[in-house]
């Protein structure tokens, strides 16, 4: 590192950056991976991957000007392995990566600080900064800087201190970082993360199918989940840990048990204004209630507790949102009973959504005389 890159690292280690590092821009070889990638569908329905992928490959694209990258990696809460029998207490499970204040604004105010402090050192100086928030390809760069490598689990790691961090960018006109310098690949022949994924969203390694990925079908899918997915969600609610807790490189850590698995029950009975107090100012707010509360009636029919069931016929008469009463529905049937059965029937009588009323005939059908 030269003198500007150390005064840089420097700084951004002060802001509680655990990684940093710098790469020249280039346009990215990985066109061929991505466009098929994309032209197969594994995206799902974020559209927004396919965007601008002429900045994504080359961020020149942004501004003729730029010059290099400085990639930093802000570390996150290792989750605590559950301690818990979640299907006796009712306990869902959130990411790690989303407990407590949203990271993008938690990461970008600290990623600001460093731009000030560069622009101290180097007054005049162009700077771009992201941090999961546009058309780049983070962990592209950070891997060209040396933070480490593409893991299987598509997810960057790195030999201290895991996968457990948060990537941010800042893109500037001034030159840093010389010669690639390649971390090497770690992963070995170890095949945990490919093997205890529960829906193979990972396949044979370094490639993500986001369609079969829990963070995705929890996060980002907006309607209904595939039924035959459900059973596999456990109880994950928001996002997924798994691929990175079983990964050897990672250590467990002590994230709050209350957070990480708040009771099932509450949840599904929130309102819109509930909702937005309890999760504001969070990452969770991205599912809107309608997608968490889909989560959670899963969750409980995955539970095979019956003590679900109550909370499930509630909210498959009272809820508004079609959405979630239609995964009320499955649960209710995955759940079975005489109550559940009598609720089902007596939905079946008046529900106006026929994608509801199709859900409701087939948790009716699984316990068909
Ligand atoms: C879309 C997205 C998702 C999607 C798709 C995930 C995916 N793997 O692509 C979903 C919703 C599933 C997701 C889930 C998660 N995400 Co996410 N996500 C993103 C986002 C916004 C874009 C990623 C992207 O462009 N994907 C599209 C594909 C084509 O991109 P790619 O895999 O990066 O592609 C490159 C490599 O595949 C490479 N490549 C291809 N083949 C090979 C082979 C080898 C050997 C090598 C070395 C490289 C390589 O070429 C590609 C093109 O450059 C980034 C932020 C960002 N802007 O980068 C965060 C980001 C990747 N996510 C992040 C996190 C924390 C998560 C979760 C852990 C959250 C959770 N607990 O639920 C999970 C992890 C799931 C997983 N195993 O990936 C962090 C990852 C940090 C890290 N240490 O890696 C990021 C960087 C956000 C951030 N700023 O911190 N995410």
């Amino acid at each position: 590192m030269n003198a500007l890159e150390n005064e840089i690292a420097a700084a951004a280690r002060e802001r509680g950056f655990v990684l940093v590092g710098f790469s020249p821009l280039r346009v990215l070889a990985r066109n061929r991976f991505y466009s098929r990638w994309l032209a197969e569908g594994r995206h799902g329905e974020m559209a927004y991957l396919a965007r601008e992928p002429e900045r994504r490959l080359d961020p020149r694209r942004i501004d003729s000007r730029l010059r290099s990258v400085i990639s930093l990696g802000f570390p996150y809460q290792a989750p605590a392995p559950s301690g818990r029998d979640w299907r006796r207490e009712l306990r869902g499970r959130i990411a790690s990566y989303a407990l407590g204040e949203d990271y993008h604004d938690r990461v970008m105010a600290r990623a600001a600080a460093v731009v000030m402090d560069l622009v101290r050192l180097r007054p005049g100086a162009l700077t771009r900064l992201y941090v999961d928030t546009g058309p780049v390809f983070e962990r592209e760069w950070a891997r060209e800087a040396a933070l480490g490598w593409f893991g299987k689990n598509t997810n960057l790691l790195n030999r201290e201190h895991g996968s457990y961090f948060f990537l941010a960018e800042i893109f500037t006109d001034l030159e840093l970082g010389g010669a690639p310098r390649p971390y090497g690949d770690f992963c070995g022949t170890c095949r945990r993360c490919l093997d205890l994924c529960p829906t193979g969203a990972l396949e044979d390694g370094y490639v993500m199918e986001s369609r079969r990925c829990i963070s995705y079908l929890t996060i980002e899918l907006r309607g209904p989940i595939a039924p035959h997915l459900r059973p596999h969600l456990g109880n994950w609610i928001f996002g997924c840990d798994i691929c990175q807790q079983v990964c050897p490189w990672n250590e467990d850590g002590r994230a709050p048990a209350s957070e990480l698995e708040p009771y099932l029950p509450d949840l599904l009975a929130l309102d819109e204004q509930g909702f937005r107090d309890r999760f504001r100012k969070t990452a969770i707010k991205r599912t809107k209630r309608r997608g968490l509360l889909r989560n959670v009636a899963i969750a409980l029919g995955n539970s095979g507790n019956p003590d679900a069931v109550p909370h499930l016929i509630q909210a498959l008469r009272r809820e508004h949102e079609p959405l979630v009463r239609s995964h009320a529905a499955w649960a209710l049937g995955q759940l079975g009973g005489a109550d559940a059965r009598r609720a089902l029937r007596q939905a079946a009588a008046c529900e106006s959504d026929s994608a509801v009323a199709a859900e409701i005939a087939a948790a009716l059908s699984l316990h068909a005389p």
